[in-house]
């Protein structure tokens, strides 16, 4: 069978992109850790309130060090407004919304979730820089979706 020299680089050339593309996901993946949200815990979003832990949103220490971030969104505020959080520590955010779907990413980390009713997700983020750090809601959520957002202090 005789295939053109074009028609062979053009095979080349996208064998070798599959492999770039391939190579990027995986080093996203493995060696930046960046994986989808597990999205395994169920909740009633009609009772987000009054079910533990999110019946106290903020930041809980584990007996190891590290620390749990609880936090409830819906429109248009994420609950609570303000966390702070000590240098060096490693946090993992558990977040579900009460009402409908929001967006919870912290830009400069690999924090990049959404608040699903019904649902909690979650991820781990070790903040080593000291600052201040912007929570956004990247999900449209209705009229006050640009003004939904809160913070995060690294001490
Ligand atoms: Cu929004």
């Amino acid at each position: 069978m005789h295939v053109h020299k074009y028609e062979r680089w053009w095979m080349l050339f996208g064998t070798c992109m599959l492999v770039v593309f391939l190579t990027i996901i995986g080093v996203a993946a493995f060696l930046d850790n960046i994986n989808p949200p597990s999205g395994m815990q169920r909740i009633d979003p009609t009772r987000v309130a009054q079910t533990p832990p999110f019946d106290s949103p903020g930041l809980h220490k584990r007996a190891d060090g590290t620390y749990e971030a609880y936090y409830v969104a819906q429109v248009f505020s994420f609950t609570p407004a303000t966390l702070t959080v000590p240098a060096g520590s490693r946090v993992t955010f558990y977040v579900t919304s009460s009402d409908v779907v929001h967006g919870f990413f912290i830009p400069n980390t690999a924090i990049n979730m959404m608040a699903i009713p019904g649902w909690v997700n979650e991820q781990t983020h070790t903040f080593d820089r000291p600052g201040e750090y912007l929570l956004l809601c990247h999900e449209y959520c209705g009229i006050g979706h640009q003004n939904m957002f809160a913070k995060i202090e690294v001490r």
